[in-house]
């Protein structure tokens, strides 16, 4: 059937009614990359009244924000880019959104499919360009002549959506070939028709069934030594009530780094990584599990990563509603389709344990809280005794973070300081987001940038120099980035390279992995109109600090000048108080 476009309907209303079905399925942001091609997307997305729009002009740094506001949002973010090179810059934040399992809607304007390989301008072969790091990839029609083309469009864009936020989230693609000519003639009105049809998915309730129940807390009673692993995930308050209710129930330790946000749990362990690198041998032969059960995404520690590895537990169960199970323990021999909350929720009752087999598990819950008090006291020790360096101004950031804050760590070093230092239990209202889906840093800063658009409390974003200068057209826009407070800890290089094990002592080190960079905070700041600070001496540290995290709605940057020398053996020495420890 040809489709017979009313009067006063465009030619392009299918493409218009994208962003009509992208607010009526509840989308409200956008994220927009200037060029023609995607002019009638542009012009739909920022005419339509339900949708706050903004231009970012670097795509990699449009997709990263995008990221960081579908954190806030939790909705998918919407990034238009148009045709070309353009569309290959937004790869970097979808890569990291699909492993940190984030949704993004992304439409890419395209040539029709004649015009490819033909030589036209900004044209490159984009039907499935973000190749496997999307959930999908949907190509629209060009033409619309058609009643099954409008059908067909309005179908892929409900099914886009619902898939971006079905769980695994991520991000799915969309390639929007579009004929010219692409701008309307002047007087004509972008209109949203009314009777775009709405597709709705409902949520994946996983249950565990009775059998099911009885079959994991008999499992769960014969382990004597078991731990409760939390990867990434956003702070949630209902998980953590629950996990400490299943954790006294069942004498379980509870492990997770600094990007699991479990710190609001009193009794966890946040110090494995130390505990792990720096213990001895018949330390880490008591700590091995019987039963390991984990949640979340990926952990930090590259530690706890062998530990487990080498020490394989009997048992591994993971827990998650749906999507593909990594084993990234080597052990997995449970996949249990739940939310966390409700397996934790629905484990609580349990036949009476002898009291035998609950001290036996209680003995190892505190086997692994007396490592953790020791641990705590090492650090205590050396921050006691050691002057200024980048760990040391960092404990002191970390301590004067502001009790509701989104604490934004960059790869590398910031994130692993972050972890060797911890936040404590009454830091619940410090929320922990870090690009640890592919640990690039490319887009720390522009996902930290994207959080302060749309929260109400402050952002917090610690990051070493290479991240920082790397992602700087972060700030290259004209919008205000209000309570967006960064801590530039600026070694001159890429510090990491020179405190993990292998690039260390090799003559090529300090040239080809650290790598030497001169730049300097200040410049950037005076050239983005941004309110900047420097710490260079350890008189002005509580001065500087009280200044930095005074929110009067600019963007700040404190620049910390260190050096490499210096943060290498601050680093060598805070391992060093740890083992030694263990020397007693
Ligand atoms: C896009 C990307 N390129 C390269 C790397 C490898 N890499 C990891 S950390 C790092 C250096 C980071 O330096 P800086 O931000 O100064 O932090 P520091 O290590 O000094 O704390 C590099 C190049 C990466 N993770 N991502």
């Amino acid at each position: 059937m040809i489709a017979k476009t009313p009067l006063h309907l465009s030619r392009l209303q299918p493409i218009y009614d994208i962003a009509e079905i992208c607010a009526k399925k509840g989308i409200n942001e956008a994220i927009l990359c200037p060029g023609s091609r995607c002019a009638p997307l542009t012009l739909a997305f920022v005419r339509h009244p339900e949708i706050n729009t903004k231009t970012i002009s670097d795509e990699r740094s449009a997709a990263f924000i995008g990221l960081g506001i579908a954190q806030q949002t939790h909705q998918p973010t919407v990034l238009i880019c148009t045709s070309g090179s353009a569309a290959y810059n937004f790869a970097p934040a979808i890569a990291e959104a699909f492993f940190q399992e984030v949704p993004l809607l992304v439409l890419t304007a395209d040539r029709p499919s004649e015009w490819i390989d033909q030589w036209d301008g900004q044209t490159i072969r984009q039907t499935t360009i973000f190749g496997q790091h999307v959930k999908k990839s949907f190509t629209l029609p060009h033409d619309y002549d058609h009643a099954d083309s409008t059908w067909f469009i309005n179908r892929t864009i409900n099914e886009a959506i619902n898939l971006s936020c079905a769980h695994p989230p991520g991000p799915v693609h969309v390639n929007i070939p579009l004929r010219e000519p692409l701008y309307p003639t002047p007087g004509e009105k972008i209109t949203f028709s009314s009777t775009n049809k709405i597709t709705t998915e409902s949520n994946l309730q996983p249950t565990i069934s009775d059998s099911l129940k009885e079959e994991l807390l008999e499992s769960l009673r014969s382990f004597k030594k078991v731990i409760l692993l939390a990867g990434q995930q956003e702070y949630n308050d209902g998980i953590i009530k629950s996990a400490e209710r299943f954790s006294k129930k069942h004498h379980v330790a509870i492990i997770g780094d600094v990007i699991s946000n479990f710190h609001g749990y009193d009794n966890g362990i946040r110090f494995a990584d130390s505990i792990l690198g720096q213990s001895i041998t018949s330390v880490k032969e008591s700590l091995k599990p019987e039963l390991l059960i984990t949640f979340g995404k990926s952990v930090i520690s590259k530690n706890l990563k062998q530990f487990l590895r080498q020490h394989k537990p009997t048992e591994h169960w993971h827990i998650q509603p749906a999507g593909v199970v990594p084993d990234t323990f080597q052990s997995l021999t449970k996949v249990i389709r739940s939310t966390p909350k409700h397996f934790f929720d629905s484990l609580l009752e349990s036949e009476k344990e002898t009291s035998f087999d609950s001290q036996k598990k209680e003995n190892y819950t505190r086997l692994w809280q007396a490592e953790e008090h020791r641990v705590q006291l090492a650090q205590e020790k050396y921050f006691k005794e050691t002057a200024f360096a980048e760990i040391n101004l960092l404990k002191e950031v970390m301590k004067a973070l502001p009790m509701r804050c989104n604490l934004h760590l960059s790869n590398s070093m910031a994130v692993r300081y972050a972890n060797m230092i911890g936040l404590t239990s009454d830091q619940k209202g410090v929320h922990v987001f870090a690009n640890r889906g592919t640990s690039g840093i490319d887009g720390c800063t522009s996902t930290a940038v994207g959080n302060s658009f749309c929260s109400d409390v402050p952002t917090i974003l610690i990051t070493g120099d290479m991240a920082f200068f790397y992602d700087r057209n972060a700030f290259w826009h004209t919008y205000k980035m209000p309570n967006l407070h960064v801590v530039v800890v600026n070694n001159q290089g890429g510090i990491i390279f020179g405190v993990i094990d292998g690039p260390g002592n090799l003559p090529e080190a300090d040239e080809y992995f650290v790598t030497q960079q001169k730049l300097t905070a200040k410049n950037l700041s005076d050239e983005f109109n941004l309110s900047y600070s420097l710490l260079d001496s350890s008189k002005k540290i509580k001065n500087s600090l009280k200044d930095f995290f005074d929110f009067s709605g600019t963007t700040k940057i404190l620049e910390i000048k260190s050096d490499q020398k210096t943060a290498k053996e601050a680093f060598t020495e805070f391992n060093l108080q740890i083992k030694k420890s263990y020397d007693a």
